[in-house]
């Protein structure tokens, strides 16, 4: 949760100064969900998420230079720098890419989760998307494929309560997800997305019933974007009090306090936690800065496959 938290400042202020090209949305206040479903995950399970997918592909073990190269568009990065911070993708961990069409995660993470099934690989795969994607028909189309299927697929919904500008209550009437999703049968589970052990716990018991062949879990994680939907949004649609209320319950303080309360860590260990954190960013800006851009004559390599 640091690492991503010091990344996603980093980056928000690399794209202000003009460092980072292109189009950036953060996770800012959202790292408990990354973290927590991530954390229950092997290094083999699969995962897609979306536009917002810096903290999921951290979190999934995505090498921290190879991602700060691929939002500078550099040769280093994690595709060449021909991805970037909304197509960026990682095979070799089960990162099978943000995406920024909205939902399109889902259909192809239910095709990771049916080829696991027939190859008999107890590898679960992981969807991560906003409830502004429920509203789309691949959500729909997915859930229920992978229920009649029995595939072992995570619906994992960071419900940030807004899509780009519009609250989730403008745009349903049932706002809550699980709710919605109990009519294909299909178990859900409501999580506080900000602490970071919950959202850990129902992945792992989502992950089991996965792995035990009893089909498909929603997660739906209550949590906040503390920043605009894209970097330079001024967010005039959020109430100030509705906004401040969540900063005050900052998914890494809740799980500093945690961890101190119990006797797990003391405050100075964790302050070097947070500092290790920054010290890693630092590096992975400077080795991206410095690293080349990607040679012309490469521009059409690993873009179609033959
Ligand atoms: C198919 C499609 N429709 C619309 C858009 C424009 N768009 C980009 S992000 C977004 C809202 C997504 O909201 P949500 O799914 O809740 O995710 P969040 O941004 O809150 O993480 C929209 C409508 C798009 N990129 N793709």
């Amino acid at each position: 949760m640091a690492l991503i938290r010091a990344f996603e400042t980093r980056v928000s202020e690399l794209y202000r100064d003009g460092e980072i090209p292109g189009f950036v949305h953060t996770s800012l206040g959202q790292e408990a969900v990354a973290a927590g479903v991530c954390g229950a995950l092997r290094e083999d399970d699969y995962m897609a998420t979306t536009h917002r997918g810096h903290g999921h592909v951290l979190a999934k073990g995505a090498d921290v230079d190879g991602m700060m190269a691929e939002l500078f568009g550099r040769a280093t990065g994690l595709c060449g720098g021909k991805g970037g911070s909304m197509h960026v993708a990682d095979p070799a961990r089960g990162i099978l890419g943000a995406n920024a069409i909205v939902g399109a995660g889902m259909p192809l993470i239910t095709g990771a989760g049916l080829s696991s099934k027939l190859l008999g690989q107890g590898r679960v795969a992981v969807a991560f998307f906003g409830e502004g994607a429920v509203n789309q028909g691949t959500f729909h189309e997915a859930l229920n494929l992978c229920a009649i299927w029995d595939l072992p697929v995570i619906f994992a919904c960071e419900n940030n309560g807004y899509a780009e500008f519009s609250a989730n209550a403008d745009m349903t009437r049932v706002a809550s997800v699980a709710g919605r999703t109990a009519a294909y049968g299909v178990h859900a589970e409501t999580v506080d997305g900000n602490d970071v052990a919950a959202v850990h716990e129902a992945t792992d018991r989502a992950v089991e019933r996965c792995r035990s062949g009893e089909g498909p879990v929603v997660l739906e994680l209550m949590t906040y974007r503390w920043h605009g939907h894209y970097e330079g949004d001024a967010q005039p649609y959020k109430p100030e009090a509705e906004a401040q209320e969540w900063r005050d319950r900052d998914p890494l303080i809740l799980a500093e306090r945690a961890l101190v309360e119990s006797g797990a860590a003391t405050a100075d260990e964790l302050a070097a936690v947070r500092a290790a954190a920054e010290a890693r960013i630092d590096a992975a800006t400077e080795a991206a800065r410095q690293a080349p851009d990607p040679a012309p004559e490469e521009a059409f390599a690993h873009v179609f496959a033959g």
